[in-house]
C-alpha cells in the first residue's frame, strides 16, 4: 500500500498548536470535530498542559443575541491584549458569530482580530456526540495558549447541563418579553447561570423582565446571582458585563 501522504502528523501539529500556530488550531479542531484521530489526539494532548483559560459559556433561545454579545466581549477583550478564542455551536446561523465578528475586528484594527479566534459548529443542539467532541475541542482551544474561551450554545434545557461541565462560568441570556421568566426555572437552566444577561435591552419590556428574573433567583438561589442588563444595538450595558465577566476570575 503506498504511504499516505496527507495523513496528519498529531503530534507535530499539537506541537505547532503550542507554539500558537492557527493552522495547527484550526485543522486540530476540525479533526476533533469530526470525531477522527482520536487516541493519537488525545495522547498528543495529554502531555501537561499549563494552560487554565477559563471556559465562559453563553447560552439562551435562538435569536436573543448570543452571537451579538460574543462580537462585542471578544473585541473588548482582545483591545486589552487578551488572546481569545470561541467555540460557537449555532445550529441556526453557523457563520453569524464569526462573520460578525470578522468584519467588526477588520474595522477596529487587524492586530485586535488576530486575537480572536471564532470556530462555528453546525451542530444540533443537545446532541450527545456533540458534548463529548466538544471536551477535546475545548482541551485544544485551552493548549493554543488562549487567555479565555467562550462556548455559545442555544439553550434547551438537556444541552446546556453538558455545558454546565464543560464551563467555568455559565452566562445565560435573555431577552424582554420572551414570556415567564419561570421556563427557565421549570428547565433548571436559572440554577445554572452564574451570570444572567438580559439582552435587547432597548426593547420594550427589559425592566419587567430584569425584575422577574430577579425575583426568581432571589425564590429560589441562595447565592448571590448578577443580572445585567444590555443593549449591543445601543451598546448600554456592555462595559458592566465585562466587570462581571472579569469577576469570576
Ligand atoms: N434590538 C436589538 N437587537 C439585537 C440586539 N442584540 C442582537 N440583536 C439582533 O438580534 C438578532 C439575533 O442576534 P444573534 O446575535 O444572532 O442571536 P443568537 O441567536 O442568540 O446568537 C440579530 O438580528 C441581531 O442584530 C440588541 O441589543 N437589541
Ligand atoms: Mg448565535
Amino acid at each position: 500500500m503506498p504511504p499516505d501522504i496527507h495523513r496528519d502528523n498529531i503530534p507535530d501539529l499539537v506541537e505547532r498548536l503550542r507554539r500558537g500556530d492557527r493552522g495547527a488550531l484550526s485543522r486540530l479542531l476540525t479533526l476533533a470535530a469530526a470525531g477522527a484521530e482520536r487516541d493519537s489526539l488525545a495522547a498528543a494532548l495529554r502531555v501537561s498542559s499549563k494552560n487554565h483559560a477559563p471556559v465562559f459559556a453563553l447560552t439562551g433561545s435562538g435569536g436573543v443575541g448570543k452571537s451579538s454579545l460574543l462580537s462585542v466581549l471578544t473585541m473588548h477583550f482582545a483591545q486589552r491584549g487578551e488572546r481569545v478564542g470561541v467555540l460557537a455551536c449555532d445550529p441556526e446561523s453557523p457563520v453569524t458569530g464569526g462573520a460578525l465578528l470578522g468584519d467588526r475586528c477588520r474595522i477596529a484594527n487587524p492586530q485586535v482580530s488576530d486575537r480572536i479566534f471564532v470556530r462555528s459548529l453546525a451542530t444540533t443542539s443537545g446532541q450527545q456526540a456533540l458534548a463529548s467532541h466538544i471536551d477535546r475541542m475545548l482541551e485544544i482551544m485551552k493548549a493554543f495558549g488562549f487567555d479565555r474561551i467562550f462556548i455559545e450554545t442555544v439553550g434547551a434545557g438537556q444541552g446546556d447541563v453538558a455545558v454546565h461541565r464543560l464551563a467555568d462560568v455559565v452566562i445565560l441570556v435573555l431577552q424582554p418579553q420572551t414570556g415567564d421568566a419561570l421556563q427557565w426555572e421549570k428547565a433548571g437552566i436559572l440554577e445554572l447561570a452564574d451570570l444572567v444577561v438580559v439582552n435587547k435591552a432597548d426593547l420594550a419590556g427589559a425592566d419587567q423582565t430584569v425584575a422577574d428574573v430577579t425575583q426568581q433567583l432571589n425564590q429560589t438561589e441562595s447565592r448571590p446571582v448578577l443580572v445585567v442588563k444590555t443593549s449591543v444595538v445601543k451598546g448600554e450595558g456592555i462595559e458592566e458585563l465585562c466587570q462581571a465577566i472579569e469577576h469570576f476570575e
